[in-house]
């Protein structure tokens, strides 16, 4: 298959080199400046809004970056390159975390022996996530340094001195951005590269192996180096005081900062960027300095708790602003001390593209009234009205084995299906499928294999057969991978065949074992080919409504009840032909 735009790389190597002032994004920015840092090792899986980061520094030569198959895997392999010498870095979104906690949390244990920087990239106000959770805990929980641009530009900075944090305390850093700050662009001032040498692998197991006399001393060692940072907090420039009016004083960290600059200009502030551990001198100095102190930060009280325990008396947000993205027009409200307001959205509903594979899969899934265990992908808008037939979705993996759980409540239910992508199955959905076949598990799985990640922008992934930089890689066949499993029954089809797509899915409903159906058929943004709209002859037409309901962007209800194809829209998927009982709609001849 030929790459195209969507394959595209966002960076041109020729321009990266030697301009000094590039327009980049906060995930842009923050990877430049660690490949000016001597980074070495990248690694991620791919996550709305961290994407852009590695797929950055995957344009440098001399970086070794990835796209690895899931989050823990990406940060075992920057932690292991990190231990072995390299300066690494690992990036993801805040649910990515969730699944390397288990090697985060003792890599604090270990530390490091050359820079680690931890990437986390948070979602408030859900643009693109299935929760909203404040990554910013978990720099307590692990009893790591956390760090928090406002900006590009900052993003560009804060990660150098990451580095030279990272180094000099033996930890790994974490830095945590926001959609705003990921995703927002400004012209960022670049420098070259400094080159750092691979260090020696490290002799020393009593710091690196975590038995548990090992780890006991390296937990003394963590409290230790966590009172040390507490002291460097108080003085370093990530923590800053801007002091003017004496009246009004504001605490606030990350992207906060910009919204109470726009709205106080001539406020005073405290500027957290350090934001763990906390300053706590600089925080008493500063709320004394100024009549009215307001903490300002979105999601949870992760700075009001904390200055409230230092006892100091503050302006704190109402509840109503601690869920959704914190606005520059919120700002006045909290100092006022008012709930929030919050304006119906705009934004249209989101709709799977026209001819999307997807659509054929939920359109027979609804026909044959299943019950759908769900993941994760573009393919969760199966649960969007009218399709409306994709009925849980929890997290990566989930649509695997939640189906078993489903099957376990109600052994008799032969019409629950799981539903997962291709690069969520390799992410996390295999070893559902290992434990299902292990457990005896019954039920059918459809792997809607688009071949490629579309959710995130098209990232390439095993299957695919390409790595990070569009080279060709070992193309993981995932017919075999499932065989492999134990799976007897494994059909490859592509849902266009759709009469023959729906007698399949209601054969293996029928039986009484575990089935596992591929449907492959490329992501429209990776094979653009079209054929022409189908024809409509009105006459026939009985308006029903049944083409409508597979919510294809490009029908549309007329005036009068009839219905209209828009031809610029159309890829010619003839979706809306298989379902038009009347046979008013009909391949373009
Ligand atoms: C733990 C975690 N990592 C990353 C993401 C971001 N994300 C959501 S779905 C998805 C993969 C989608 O690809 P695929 O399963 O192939 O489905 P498609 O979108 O191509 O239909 C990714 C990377 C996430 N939601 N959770």
């Amino acid at each position: 298959m030929q790459k195209n735009n969507f394959y595209s790389k966002i960076n041109d190597k020729s321009s990266l080199k030697e301009v000094s002032t590039l327009f980049l994004s906060g995930d842009e920015a923050l990877g430049r400046g660690a490949y000016e840092s001597g980074l070495r090792v990248a690694c991620a899986y791919p996550g709305t809004p961290s994407t852009e980061i590695v797929q950055h520094l995957s344009g440098y030569d001399e970086i070794d970056a990835q796209w690895s198959v899931n989050e823990k895997v990406a940060f075992e392999v920057a932690l292991g390159a990190a231990v072995g010498g390299a300066r690494s870095l690992y990036a993801c979104k805040h649910v990515g975390l969730n699944v390397a906690m288990d090697p985060l949390m003792t890599s604090a244990y270990t530390g490091i022996n050359a820079g680690f920087i931890i990437v986390v990239c948070d979602d408030p106000g859900l643009h693109s996530s299935q929760n909203e959770q404040d990554t910013r805990w978990v720099s307590i929980y692990a009893k790591l340094p956390l760090i928090e641009p406002s900006s590009p530009s900052e993003a560009y900075e804060c990660v150098k001195e990451a580095f030279l944090i990272s180094e000099k305390f033996d930890t790994p850093v974490i830095i945590r951005l926001t959609t705003r700050v990921a995703h927002s662009k400004e012209n960022v001032n670049c420098g070259i590269r400094t080159e750092i040498p691979v260090k020696n692998l490290p002799l020393d197991i009593s710091k690196y192996v975590m038995v548990p006399g090992n780890a006991y001393k390296r937990h003394i060692q963590v409290e230790k180096r966590i009172e040390d940072l507490s002291k460097y907090s108080e003085k370093t420039i990530l923590n800053t005081v801007e002091k003017l009016d004496s009246g009004l004083g504001f605490i606030t960290s990350g992207v906060s900062y910009l919204y109470v600059k726009e709205n106080y200009p001539d406020a005073s502030v405290l500027k957290l960027s350090l934001t763990y551990p906390f300053c706590d001198k600089k925080i008493i100095d500063f709320a004394k300095s100024v009549k009215k102190v307001v903490v300002i930060e979105e999601l949870d009280p992760f700075l009001e708790n904390h200055v409230r325990e230092l006892g100091i008396d503050f302006i704190c947000k109402d509840s109503s602003f601690k869920t959704g993205e914190l606005k520059p027009e919120y700002i006045p409200l909290i100092v006022e001390g008012q709930k929030k307001v919050e304006k119906p959205s705009g934004a249209r509903k989101p709709v799977l593209c026209q001819g999307c594979p997807h659509r054929f899969v939920f359109t027979a899934l609804r026909k044959l009234k299943t019950y759908v265990s769900g993941d994760i992908g573009c393919y969760t808008l199966g649960a969007t009205p009218p399709l409306s037939s994709l009925h849980t979705c929890v997290c990566m993996g989930a649509g695997v084995t939640i189906h078993e759980g489903l099957r376990r409540a109600h052994p008799d239910n032969k019409k629950i299906v799981g539903v997962i992508g291709d690069s969520t199955f390799i992410h996390s959905g295999i070893t559902g499928l290992i434990n299902a076949v292990y457990n005896d598990a019954k039920g059918v799985i459809i792997i809607l294999d688009n071949s490629t990640t579309a959710m995130t922008g098209g990232q390439d992934h095993p299957a695919t057969g390409r790595n990070i930089t569009g080279k060709q890689a070992h193309k993981l066949v995932l017919e075999n991978l499932v065989s492999s499993c134990g799976v007897n029954n494994v059909d490859v089809l592509s849902p266009y065949n759709y009469k023959e797509f729906e007698n399949l899915i209601k054969q293996r409903l029928s039986e009484d074992s575990l089935s596992v159906i591929i449907a492959r058929e490329p992501c429209r943004l990776v094979n653009r080919d079209r054929k022409p709209a189908p024809q409509y002859d009105q006459s026939k037409c009985k308006k029903c409504g049944i083409c409508l309901s597979i919510d294809c962007p490009g029908i549309s209800k007329t005036e009068n009840g009839f219905i209209q194809v828009n031809t610029e829209l159309c890829t010619g998927c003839n979706l809306c032909v298989h379902v038009c009982s009347p046979k008013a709609l009909r391949i373009h001849e």
